[in-house]
């Protein structure tokens, strides 16, 4: 690798596990005294995924307001401040869970154009075991469409989740990945209980470069794809004397679910940090999980409500009713806040700075 940055892209739907897994390889890296920087990516900003990445002390930048093939410039902005900072061994990228053609837009346009400086690794992608055990990637339907391209474009496919499913439903997904994409490795992990943590591990350690020629892709219906998740981002701020960050966030994801069919919540998120805790709770379908918790679980005096959510729907009325979920918890629990910030859209046509053959 002899001086180079190895540029390591981890790619894959949204709420697939990808932030997770970053976290995981990075503290790893710490605990062996490697030096890593990762960049987290969205078409908003103020990130959830972000905030979680850098209360564990991880050298984090963003790319905000765009996806990386969209921003490229930004993305090798932000990879040479890091490499400026601390000069990393390894930079993990995760670009927006919508995103697909990373190989022709960002991929490629690295080694072709910054080979000298980064080592590009294969392109990984995360596949959500319970979510292609459920069909959702039928390419009949717009999400299916994307979620599908992101696994055939993939040199290494990494299936996810797998203390939620049995060993013969691992079996019959990793078939079935093999015929979406008969070229790529496939790793089965969990972030449970870290199988196949050690291989993802080597293909990053390794010196392989990215290498796969794109895979054609209709860039209308990806974009139609994209067009149909409302995209909302939004800080709130509280004082409090005490509240459980799990009883509050659950709280407002389960009065979102409510509102919403399960397909059509691809992924909704709520972090909430004070001065001793921080947590991350998800909603993905009609699945609920903690990301994590860094010191208590239960915070108090100022505290900071993070609240991302891509669910299908037109951006205004998801607005609307994620400030009425917050507004009916925090009422419930007499919790006096502001809104520091909100904004909700539909993701516009991706134009990509480069898209190379
Ligand atoms: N059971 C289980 N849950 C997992 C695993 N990996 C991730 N999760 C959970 O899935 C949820 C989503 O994970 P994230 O890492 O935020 O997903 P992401 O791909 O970064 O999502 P976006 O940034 O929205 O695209 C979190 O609550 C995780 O705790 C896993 O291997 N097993
Ligand atoms: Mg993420």
């Amino acid at each position: 690798m002899a001086g180079k940055t190895r540029m390591v892209l981890i790619g894959g739907f949204l709420g697939a596990g990808k932030t997770t897994l970053i976290n995981k390889i990075a503290q790893q890296m710490m605990s062996e005294k490697r030096r890593i920087g990762i960049i987290t990516n969205d078409q908003g900003q103020l990130l959830v995924d972000t905030e979680f990445i850098k209360v564990r002390g991880i050298d984090v930048e963003e790319v905000p307001g765009g996806c990386f093939c969209c921003n490229f410039p930004k993305l090798i902005e932000n990879a040479e401040r890091l490499v400026g900072n601390a000069a990393p061994e390894y930079i993990i990228a995760e670009p927006v869970g919508s995103c697909t053609d990373l190989i022709a837009t960002v991929a490629l346009p690295l080694k072709k154009f910054y080979g000298e400086m980064f080592s590009t690794a294969p392109l990984i992608v995360l596949i959500d075991g319970p979510k292609l055990m459920e069909n959702a990637f039928d390419k009949d339907t717009l999400g299916g469409y994307l979620r599908s391209h992101q696994a055939e474009e993939a040199e290494v496919l990494v299936l996810t989740k797998t203390d939620l499913l049995g060993a013969d439903d691992v079996d019959a997904l990793v078939s079935k990945l093999r015929n979406i994409n008969p070229d790529a490795g496939i790793i089965c992990y969990s972030a449970v209980n870290d199988e196949g943590f050690d291989k993802i591990m080597k293909v990053i350690a390794s010196d392989k470069v990215t290498g796969r020629r794109p895979v054609d892709v209709d860039y209308d219906k990806y974009a139609d794809a994209e067009a149909e998740l409302g995209w909302y981002n939004g800080v709130f701020l509280f004082d409090s004397k005490g509240y459980d960050a799990y009883d509050l966030s659950m709280m407002m994801l389960r009065n979102l679910a409510e509102k919403y069919s399960a397909k059509d919540i691809a992924h909704a998120k709520i972090a909430l940090t004070s001065a001793s805790s921080h947590t991350k709770i998800s909603l993905i379908g009609n699945e609920f999980s903690i990301g994590g918790v860094q010191g208590s679980r239960f915070g108090k005096g100022e505290s900071q409500l993070n609240f991302n959510a891509r669910i299908v729907s037109e951006p205004d009325a998801l607005r609307a009713s994620i400030r009425d979920t917050v507004k009916k918890v925090m009422l419930a629990k007499n919790i006096a806040y502001t809104m520091k910030f909100d904004d909700c859209f539909s993701p516009g046509r991706p134009n990509p700075t480069h898209r190379l053959k």
